[in-house]
């Protein structure tokens, strides 16, 4: 595509943005780069387990294809004939996970990636309504806003969609299906702010326009059908 239609496309993607009722942000990778944390979080839990497991960054980057912790766990037990892990011991060894990933986030926290501050507070601006719509869970998500936004974060987003609260992770459009009937809203009138196939696939599949923002483990996924991919959320709001 040559420049000058890029650009076009891109002022065009921007007024569709402003123009939207409301703002669907996806967390990790989209919001702060956690994915670094969480593998961290995670290798911590196996060795507090006991577990010779450790996962390096070329492992997860193929783990990170499966949405959910608990299952990704699960996909990666699932290596062997025999698994070693009961359900049961699965969802203690993520909430052994969990506490570290909070740990760590407190410490040293995670923080916001360009353009995010800016994006939200232009929206707010704008009166657009914004809500989250994430696979990871609420305690992380209060983790790592509470230090990156403030303790007063949750004020900002008028409804939160988590992984757990619906029957299936992304790529099912599960989150986001549940956040318009939340804000009662159709989906042509929200834009989903994502950074992964994963992420792109559930919002398509609700039917909601989707603009990328690429992270560091999803960089090169594919993003066809999305309203815009840029590296960062700073090419959209100053
Ligand atoms: C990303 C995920 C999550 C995190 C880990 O969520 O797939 O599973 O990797 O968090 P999103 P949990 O990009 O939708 O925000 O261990 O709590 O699942
Ligand atoms: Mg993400």
């Amino acid at each position: 595509m040559n420049e000058a239609l890029a650009a076009i496309r891109a002022r065009a993607a921007r007024e569709t943005i402003a123009g939207a009722r409301a703002l669907i942000f996806d967390v990790d990778g989209t919001l702060a780069e956690t994915e670094e944390v969480h593998r961290r979080a995670f290798n911590a839990a196996f060795a507090e387990a006991g577990l010779d497991w450790f996962w390096d960054q070329v492992t997860y980057a193929r783990l990170l294809r499966v949405a959910g912790g608990k299952e990704r766990i699960r996909a990666f037990d699932q290596r062997n004939p025999v698994p070693s892990l009961s359900f049961a011991e699965i969802a203690g060894l993520h909430r052994i996970k969990t506490a570290r990933y909070a740990a760590l986030i407190a410490g040293g926290g995670c923080p916001l990636r360009p353009g995010v501050r800016a994006l939200v507070g232009n929206a707010r601006r704008r009166g657009q309504r914004l809500a989250i719509a994430t696979t990871t869970s609420h305690g992380n998500i209060d983790a790592l806003l509470s230090v990156a936004l403030g303790l007063g974060w949750a004020d900002l987003f008028e409804t939160i969609v988590a992984g757990d609260d619906v029957p299936r992770k992304k790529p099912a459009p599960d989150v986001y299906v549940e956040v318009l009937a939340r804000l009662a809203l159709a989906p042509a009138d929200c834009i989903a702010v994502e950074d992964s196939g994963n992420g792109l696939a559930a919002a398509a599949r609700a039917g909601i326009p989707a603009i990328i923002t690429r992270s560091a483990y999803f960089g090169d996924d594919d993003f066809t059908g999305a309203l815009l991919v840029v590296d960062d959320l700073s090419e959209i709001d100053e």
